[in-house]
């Protein structure tokens, strides 16, 4: 078993959250059930189990009321952990949820007083990633949303929504920091509803914006799950349109509450099809927003996250397997092939290739004669999946 030990290393570009080992287990109904992980600690065990980097929230770090001095010490002695644990923070986001301020929401709440402290935060908080180093600057809005829809027009919050953007975009270029903003959707919780509430809204505003080649969206596992949808489905979509640009990876027993659970613990196949397009089509950070079962002591919340690098590996070694399995290659090829001469594909539209496709001769009854072996070829993903083939 040596060389499927599945041993995590920086290559592979492992991240987590601070605030996902940090988690103590707080839940609407209970209190924390673990201490506190101070950030450096974080920083050393991670780097010990083989994860690339750390990503934070400026508060994960830096406490929403820290004097300027204060918070330039804490800033220079994490700074020296990750140089000495040899650790990357590759995105930085803000808080943007958890203060009485943002009860009713932050970039989108009817007070144009809160929205501009909402803005003044996060260029702070950018200022702050920038300093760590971070290339990429997460944006979940995850008080942008309503309970009450007679208190709040829709169309007004994406407008705000749209001015703060563009005017951190703007924020961004003028100090050379060189983000990418990558845009995170959830439908509901901690709000009744949460505006732009999935990727594909996302992918829609994002249209919409002054620098949309600056901006891009960091799906979530369980967050589209939630939706009910297929999340390898929202993920394609994302790398076909060139906008994944960060990716929170976790898990979540159906469209619930937002569990946030060790990746690759529930939703095994369709998480194998996900690491296998991540592996074929994006190199940017595997980030872990998940956090241990409520259950566990400091000891577990380590279980927690080495389980999480080594499923996305037992995933990946899976998918090698599976592109290199002569039987479904072979599977694949019947499935996907035509005859030499029957004037596909489509091609680009001419008048005459118009009249040409109109005119010609095709035989429904003949082309639905096609066999396509699926039974056969899921039976086979199942097998490697279960490790009996
Ligand atoms: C919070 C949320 C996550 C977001 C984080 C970034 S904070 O934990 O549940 O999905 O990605 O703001
Ligand atoms: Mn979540
Ligand atoms: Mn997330």
């Amino acid at each position: 078993m040596t060389s499927k030990n599945y041993q995590p290393k920086p290559e592979h570009k492992f991240t987590f959250g601070l605030w996902t080992v940090g988690n103590r287990g707080r839940d609407p109904f209970g209190d924390a059930t673990r201490p506190t992980l101070p950030p450096i600690k974080i920083v050393k065990e991670l780097s010990r189990l083989g994860a690339y980097g750390v990503n934070l929230h400026d508060n994960d770090l830096v406490p929403i009321d820290a004097t300027r001095q204060e918070r330039d010490a804490t800033v220079r002695e994490f700074k020296k952990a990750l140089a000495d644990h040899g650790m990357k923070v590759p995105m930085a986001t803000t808080n943007l949820f958890y203060d009485p301020v943002f009860k009713d929401g932050a970039f989108t709440s009817n007070d144009p007083r809160v929205r501009l402290y909402a803005l003044q935060k996060t260029m702070r908080s950018m200022d702050l990633g920038a300093e760590l180093g971070a290339h990429i600057y997460v944006f979940w809005g995850g008080r942008e949303g309503a309970e009450v829809d007679a208190a709040k027009d829709p169309r007004e919050a994406l407008k705000w929504n749209r001015e703060a953007l563009n005017f951190l975009c703007e924020y961004s270029i003028d100090q050379g920091y060189d983000y990418k903003f990558a845009l995170e959707a959830k439908p509901n919780e901690p709000r009744g509803d949460i505006y732009l509430p999935t990727t594909g809204a996302m992918l829609g505003f994002i249209a919409t914006l002054d620098h949309p080649e600056m901006v891009g969206v960091n799906p979530e596992v369980g967050h589209e799950q939630m939706s009910g949808l297929n999340f390898y489905h929202v993920v394609a979509q994302a790398i076909e349109a060139g906008k994944l640009f960060h990716i929170d990876l976790n898990d979540q027993k159906g469209p619930r509450f937002d569990q946030d659970l060790r990746f690759g613990s529930e939703s095994i196949k369709n998480l194998f099809f996900l690491v296998k397009l991540l592996e074929e089509s994006y190199d940017g950070p595997r980030h872990f927003d998940a956090h241990s079962y409520r259950s566990e002591d400091e000891a577990g919340v380590w279980d927690f996250a080495a389980g999480c690098m080594r499923n996305y590996l037992i995933l990946k070694d899976k998918a090698r397997q599976f592109n290199e399995d002569a039987e479904i290659q072979s599977l694949l090829s019947e499935i996907r092939s035509t005859e030499a001469d029957d004037g596909v594909p489509i091609g680009c539209y001419s008048r005459e290739r118009a009249d040409e496709i109109k005119s010609r001769s095709m035989d429904r009854t003949e082309l639905a004669k096609k066999q396509l072996p699926y039974e056969r070829l899921d039976q086979l993903t199942v097998d490697i999946l279960l490790g009996v083939r």
